[in-house]
């Protein structure tokens, strides 16, 4: 039975879907500090907070879980309005979950990283799963952070923590909140609704990205994985495609021939993205429990196009 802290988020809700179709309505408990506004017949939610660890405990003694999802989390751009909420948020949120596991015994827990861990100091072009990191944004050193406390409950209590250090996550079905990777979402939104897109990223800002598909089938696929098999117990890079605000517009202009793309200068989320890869190493991903991307930059275009369209 497995419990979803934060499902209401851009990759909660589409990763809650999918548990729920492999395990079934009746062993997926969602839950988020509020209500969803698209909860379908038979599906479990319950409102939590994660930052109340007596809530917590009592959420935890009520279903009895064998798998923990941790997403809740404040991202990049919000993290730097709020720095103090967002490392009490993302950083104790995860150590009540970790240690209430340890208390109750719940062997399994998925906690997402993010390539914010890496830092100006790191490689730009095919970042290594080990390399040097030196975040600047609150949301990257408290995943960086929360990186080493996973690893460390696992080496030291042996709990079957497993990560993956998400690229932007491209997908339509639920907008995103509050990420720098964000504008690669919204511009397939202004594409459709106003035919133009002012990008706040800067035309030649290269990140790595992967569609919502693959990150939800890469993150079943490591949980499935047998335990022997997860050599990291950090995170794992994962990589899906990299492109810049640039590409991507032509991409659409493919489809949409009268998409006008223009960027505005001097949004403080630039400087975020000028502190992380351009593109990610996933070579461990792939090696230790077989990981392999389906999208690449047109297939994913045609898809979101094509989905939103019908969607709007
Ligand atoms: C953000 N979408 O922009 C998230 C993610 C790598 C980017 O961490 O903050």
């Amino acid at each position: 039975r497995i419990i979803m802290i934060g499902a209401n988020g851009q990759i909660g809700s589409e990763l809650a879907a999918a548990l729920r179709q492999k395990f079934g309505n009746e062993n997926v408990i969602t839950s988020d500090i509020r209500e969803p506004n698209n909860q379908k017949e038979g599906e479990i939610f319950e409102t939590i907070n994660v930052l109340d660890k007596e809530a917590l405990k009592s959420l935890f003694q009520k279903y009895k879980p064998t798998q923990i999802y941790l997403l809740a989390a404040m991202l990049s751009a919000t993290g730097e309005q709020y720095p103090q909420k967002a490392w009490d948020l993302n950083m104790n949120g995860l150590l009540h979950v970790l240690d209430l596991a340890l208390e109750l015994g719940i062997k399994k827990i998925f906690w997402p990283s993010s390539i914010a861990v890496f830092g100006p100091h790191s490689p730009k072009i095919d970042t290594a799963q080990y390399c040097i990191m030196d975040p600047t944004s609150i949301y990257g050193i408290s995943k960086l952070a929360g990186e080493r406390l996973c690893e460390y409950y696992h080496l030291r209590y042996g709990l079957d923590i497993r990560s993956i250090r998400y690229p932007g996550i491209i997908s339509w079905k639920t907008a995103p909140g509050g990420g720098t990777t964000d504008y690669a979402v919204h511009i397939f939104f202004e594409a459709l609704k106003h035919g133009k897109y002012a990008s706040f990223l800067s035309a030649d800002t290269a990140l790595p990205m992967l569609y919502m598909e693959d990150a939800v089938r890469g993150t079943i696929a490591l949980m499935d994985a047998p335990s022997e098999q997860i050599r990291i117990r950090s995170s794992y890079n994962l990589a899906g495609l990299s492109f810049t605000p640039a590409e991507i517009a032509e991409e659409i202009k493919k489809i949409l021939p009268n998409f006008e793309m223009s960027y505005v200068d001097h949004d403080p989320r630039q400087a975020i993205a000028d502190s992380w890869p351009a593109s990610i190493d996933d070579s461990s991903a792939r090696k230790d429990w077989g990981w392999k991307p389906r999208f690449d930059l047109e297939s994913m275009t045609k898809d979101m196009i094509e989905n939103l369209k019908r969607d709007l």
